[in-house]
């Protein structure tokens, strides 16, 4: 039998790592992009990485990037994906503010540059297509749970970029039929999360605290609410997703929220700390008693207070339950878990 042939874009990202990993163990042949870099970026794919002239290759690293559509289309024009995983992107919401044009270059005109790729080659009837979509889309929602019916409000230039892919994917499957789809994934964390997001912030800044390699976290917005899943999970959905009969845009959520004071005190937790809190706004923090001593460990600082912030984000994923028949194998204090003993030994996971 062929094998079949995946692209991932994006694939030194917490998601393309555990992506690859999937699919090389379905034994596809996995084609990922990966940027020029001065320092290396294939950390996280390191334990997969298979030297260049070794025999029965499976997992082939091409130069690119998304705002050049002649890297992009040489390699579709060579390999002829039967699923391309569009990963890549500007991720970081906060960022967004500072580089809106060229996050909406990576983030939008990307995704039209691959699907117009696949539509110049001819792919139409063999590439299927994920789009990593988001829940940074509903913006501030008025309903408690956000499924494929509610609508967008995008609050950030990531999410208005974001808001085109969703767009030109369904478009370019409307138009030209190739199998298009959106996954709406809500907030993914793993141990190979990008260590400027807030939950990886916390796992690495308590467990540097614990090993006194620092003394203090500086946070945001402590009240932020977050539905977290496991990213491990969530790639398992995306490989799903594209092996439906139809292309449907879902959304993949735990159906669970909790705030970022939340995910604090869980931490501490794991670590064998209660956290107390004092003070308001910029001014609170987070302090232990240790022997009688009142040490501070958290301080709120405006540096991280975004110019627009989304307050309370909960998805509601029975239809992509249903479709996909889909299980989730991780909830927040398994995550922690993870997060924390990955931090606190620096060990891969
Ligand atoms: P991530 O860890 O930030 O990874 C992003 C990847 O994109 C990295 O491999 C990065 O390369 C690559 N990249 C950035 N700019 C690029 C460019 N101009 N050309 C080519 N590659 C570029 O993100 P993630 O958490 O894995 O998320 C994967 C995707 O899902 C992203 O599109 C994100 O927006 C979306 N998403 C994420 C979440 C979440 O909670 N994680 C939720 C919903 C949607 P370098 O390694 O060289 O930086
Ligand atoms: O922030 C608050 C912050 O940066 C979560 C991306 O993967 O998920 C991610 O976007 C919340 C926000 O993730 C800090 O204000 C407090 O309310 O971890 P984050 P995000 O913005 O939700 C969506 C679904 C994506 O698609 C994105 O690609 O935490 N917060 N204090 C903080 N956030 C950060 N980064 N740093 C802080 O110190």
């Amino acid at each position: 039998m062929t094998k079949k042939i995946a692209l991932i874009t994006g694939i030194t990202g917490q998601d393309g790592a555990y992506l690859a990993r999937l699919l090389l163990k379905k034994n596809y042949i996995v084609h990922g992009i990966i940027r020029k870099s001065s320092s290396f970026n294939t950390g996280r794919i390191n334990d997969i990485y298979q030297e260049p002239f070794i025999k029965k290759k499976s997992l082939f690293l091409h130069y690119g990037d998304l705002t050049s559509f002649a890297s992009i289309n040489s390699v579709i024009s060579e390999i002829k994906p039967h699923e391309v995983y569009n990963l890549a992107a500007q991720s970081h919401v906060m960022v967004s503010f500072k580089n809106p044009e060229y996050t909406s270059d990576v983030n939008a005109l990307g995704t039209l540059r691959i699907l117009e790729s696949i539509r110049q080659n001819k792919l139409e009837k063999k590439t299927k297509f994920y789009q990593a979509s988001t829940s940074e889309l509903f913006g501030n929602p008025k309903f408690k749970s956000q499924s494929e019916k509610t609508p967008f409000y995008t609050r950030s230039p990531y999410g208005t970029s974001k808001l085109f892919s969703y767009w030109i994917t369904k478009n370019y499957r409307e138009s030209y039929g190739i199998f298009a789809a959106n996954g709406i994934l809500f907030n993914h964390e793993s141990p190979l999360r990008g260590e400027t997001f807030v939950t990886k912030k916390i796992s690495k800044g308590l467990s540097n605290i614990y090993l006194k390699k620092q003394k203090i976290l500086y946070i945001g917005n402590l009240d932020s609410m977050r539905d977290w899943g496991h990213a491990k999970d969530y790639v398992y959905a995306q490989w799903l997703i594209l092996q439906q009969k139809k292309p449907l845009d879902l959304v993949i959520s735990t159906g669970r929220k909790y705030s970022v004071r939340d995910f604090i005190e869980r931490c501490c937790k794991y670590l064998g700390w209660r956290i107390f809190w004092n003070g308001k706004g910029v001014n609170e923090y987070g302090y232990l008693i240790l022997k009688n001593k009142k040490i501070k460990i958290i301080q709120v600082s405006a540096k991280y207070f975004r110019p627009n912030e989304l307050n309370s984000l909960k998805g509601d994923s029975s239809l992509a339950k249903r479709k996909l028949k889909f299980k989730l194998k991780y909830n927040i204090d398994k995550l922690i878990e993870e997060m924390m003993s990955y931090d606190l030994k620096n060990k891969k996971s």
